[in-house]
């Protein structure tokens, strides 16, 4: 359980700065980088760009669909507001991560939660 909340934290980290820009050091951007220059040339295209993504995102979607389903305390395949408490990363969000304002999460608001938390950290060169 400590595992998953830990990946949920890091799955909910990068929200956290949408929400107040900080600043993920430059060494993490370098090796970031590095890792999506498929072809070293020193620019990271669209191509490249989403084939990363895509890497990533299913890898981590594997995680979430773990941590969801660690989640759902009840098995009624959402989570509640007193389910979310467990992760105070996603109890502070909730209402952030609730898209269709029914007081819980589904599988599909995590996700998005998640492709959200991926594209902020989008190249903008
Ligand atoms: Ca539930
Ligand atoms: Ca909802």
């Amino acid at each position: 359980m400590t595992r998953t909340k830990l990946l949920i934290a890091l799955c909910a980290a990068p929200l956290l700065a949408t929400a107040a820009p900080a600043d993920p050091g430059q060494g993490y951007i370098d090796s970031t980088f590095t890792a999506m220059d498929a072809n070293k040339d020193g620019h990271v295209d669209k191509t490249e760009y989403a084939r990363f993504q895509q890497e990533r995102f299913s890898r981590q979607a594997d995680s979430i669909d773990v941590a969801f389903k660690e989640m759902d305390a009840d098995k009624d395949g959402k989570i509640s507001r007193k389910e979310a408490a467990v992760v105070p990363e996603i109890a502070k969000y909730f209402a952030g991560l609730d898209t269709d304002g029914d007081g819980y999460l589904s599988l599909k608001e995590m996700q998005q939660a998640m492709v959200a938390a991926q594209t902020a950290d989008a190249p903008t060169r």
